[in-house]
């Protein structure tokens, strides 16, 4: 039997589950089909940081009241470099602050709230198939507890990640990424010790970039630079705190450390899809693009696709597909921006491959001191770091 909704969503997300919630303010019927059980979803440790713009997105549609209560409000960052601390203060640059609170958080969140809206969330699916998205009608099919559901809708959103069903729906010749492997990778932790810093520190030490985060006045989440050949099976909890002091370190200044809870090592790369539009195929988040985590911006880009794509989509059930037409065009450009935000993060505080013959290595070093000298100099080179660190408009 063939069911019926009017915007079809894979993947339960950030990306997928914030589109609910907007689809669900407008009263538009949406239907989100997810093939990981909803334990997994909430398993995977991933972003931290939430821009301003990404709070007022979630501000503005009442899911931001557990952020507001548990999530620390931070007004800038630290840079580091040559054992010198730099605060680069968003609120005196710009006006603007970012929110410490983990994803899992906002994931649980949004979850919650469509329990309590009672929404069509499938968790679990399988073989989720979405067809005829270039006709007036697409459908998505899926299994879920062993029932074949084949689901028409009016659209279909890809909110499915990098790895998801929805991108190899778009043929290769229009989808057609563009990407950048770097040669780095880094090594994140999550312990169960209270931060050593009120605010980020990103560091940039002759061994390479480490950063210490945070999740909570009892929980830190650090980051080393490793090779992207690394393997976490050779990292000691002893090895890591031994790197992270060592870059880290600075005079008069101590690293407390604490039990290791969770590591692992992800690599870096950059891919930005050439469409987020195939049909009446709509792709937001990591299926469209994923970013280095320099920058923080991997789960903002979501949000802020999400909150074009949510409108569009409203507007459009009302009869007009104006915004759709432009949305990808309109997402591509603001993430464009992020892309090279998060690549000149990257390239700044991390240190070339293991193959870097050592005279250019040290070039390269020296090098990304002076940009750091000249950043923590110039407040002109602070504002640009903080109006971006802290949200681009979302338009
Ligand atoms: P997601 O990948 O989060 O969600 C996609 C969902 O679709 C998943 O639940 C998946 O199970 C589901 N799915 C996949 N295939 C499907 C199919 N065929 N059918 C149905 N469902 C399917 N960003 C930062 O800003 N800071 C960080 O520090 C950071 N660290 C990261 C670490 C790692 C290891 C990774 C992988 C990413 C990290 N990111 C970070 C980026 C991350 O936060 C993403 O930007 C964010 O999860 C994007 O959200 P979504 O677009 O919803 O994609
Ligand atoms: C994190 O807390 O996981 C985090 C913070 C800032 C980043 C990347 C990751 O740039």
């Amino acid at each position: 039997m063939t069911e019926r909704t009017t915007v079809g969503i894979v993947g339960a997300g950030p990306a997928g589950l914030l589109l609910g919630h907007l689809l669900a303010a407008a009263n538009v019927p949406f239907v989100i089909v997810e093939n990981r059980s909803r334990e997994h979803v909430l398993s995977r440790i991933r972003a931290g940081v939430l821009e301003q713009s990404s709070v007022d997105v979630l501000d503005r549609f009442g899911l931001a009241d557990r952020l507001h209560a548990e999530g620390l409000v931070h007004g800038g960052i630290h840079l580091q470099v040559e054992g010198r601390r730099f605060h680069v203060d968003f609120e005196d640059l710009v006006g603007r602050t970012v929110t410490v609170y983990g994803q899992q958080q906002v994931v649980l969140d949004l979850m919650r709230r469509h329990d309590e809206l009672g929404s069509a969330v499938h968790y679990g699916a399988s073989e989720v198939t979405p067809v005829d998205v270039t006709g007036d009608e697409p459908h998505l099919r899926f299994v879920v507890g062993g029932e074949q559901h084949d689901l028409a809708a009016r659209f279909v959103v890809g909110a499915d990640g990098y790895h998801g069903v929805c991108r190899t729906v778009i043929p290769p010749e229009a989808l057609n990424p563009a990407e950048r492997a770097y040669d780095c990778a880094w090594l994140g932790v999550l312990a169960d010790v209270a931060p050593s810093t009120d605010e980020l520190v990103y560091a940039l030490h002759p061994d390479g970039f480490a950063m210490h985060s945070m999740r909570s006045p009892s929980v830190s989440r650090l980051y080393l630079q490793v090779d992207p050949g690394e393997d976490i099976a050779d990292w000691s909890d002893e090895r890591i705190w031994d790197g992270l002091q060592e870059r880290l370190g600075i005079p008069g200044w101590t690293l407390t450390p604490g039990p290791i809870t969770e590591k692992s090592i992800t690599p870096m790369r950059s891919s930005v899809a050439s469409t987020l539009t195939y049909g009446r195929l709509f792709l937001a988040g990591d299926a469209g693009h994923i970013v280095p985590p320099t920058g923080a911006k991997g789960l903002n880009a979501a949000i802020a696709d999400v909150a074009m794509l949510g409108d569009a989509l409203t507007v459009a059930v009302g009869g007009s597909e104006t915004a759709l037409a432009s949305y990808s065009d309109r997402a591509l450009a603001r993430q464009w921006k992020i892309q090279y935000f998060s690549q000149w993060m990257t390239d700044m505080l991390h240190l070339p491959g293991p193959s870097t013959p050592p005279a250019e290595r040290d070039f390269r070093y020296r090098s990304r001191v002076g940009q750091l000298d000249f950043v923590t100099t110039s407040r002109f080179a602070q504002q640009t770091l903080a109006e971006q660190y802290t949200g681009l408009a979302i338009a």
